[in-house]
């Protein structure tokens, strides 16, 4: 093997790996919405694009206790939420948490979120192998318009 034939075989190697690696969650327009004052609890939204079938299995954040995946669906007139154990995302199909749907509900605010500034996010997916990837987000704080 020469030299040349050897580097270009490791680069093929490497963007190999590193397009496995690459094959992550696409997080698009993440917002967390900003609190009152005293006010304990926050919510995050955000849209998630995966290549391959993932769960969204949990989620976590520096400026909260504990983040919840939540659903949100109207009967009879009320809004309810519920804890789901994990958010399924289908391959190349967007699933979007907005107002009125699926969120991130921050529990146990440890300071208020005050539009301007910003949160950061660790989300978990797990893949169809049980193989689990984190990805760090830094989300914008935001009023609701
Ligand atoms: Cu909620």
């Amino acid at each position: 093997m020469n030299v040349i034939f050897r580097n270009s075989f490791a680069a093929i190697i490497l963007m190999l790996l590193s397009s496995l690696a690459h094959a992550e969650v696409t997080i698009s327009d993440a917002w967390v919405r900003a609190t009152a004052p005293g006010q304990k609890v926050g919510a995050a939204y955000m849209t998630l694009q995966s290549p391959q079938a993932v769960k969204l299995v949990y989620a976590e954040s520096k400026s909260a206790d504990e983040v919840e995946i939540h659903s949100m669906s109207m009967t009879n007139g009320i809004m309810k939420m519920r804890k789901l154990e994990a958010l399924s995302l289908l391959p190349n199909k967007p699933e979007k948490l907005a107002p009125g749907g699926f969120h991130l509900m921050l529990f146990g605010l440890k300071a208020p979120l005050k539009a301007g500034e910003k949160v950061t996010l660790t989300l978990c997916f797990k893949d169809d192998k049980d193989q689990i990837t984190h990805q760090d987000i830094t989300v914008p704080i935001k009023e609701p318009n």
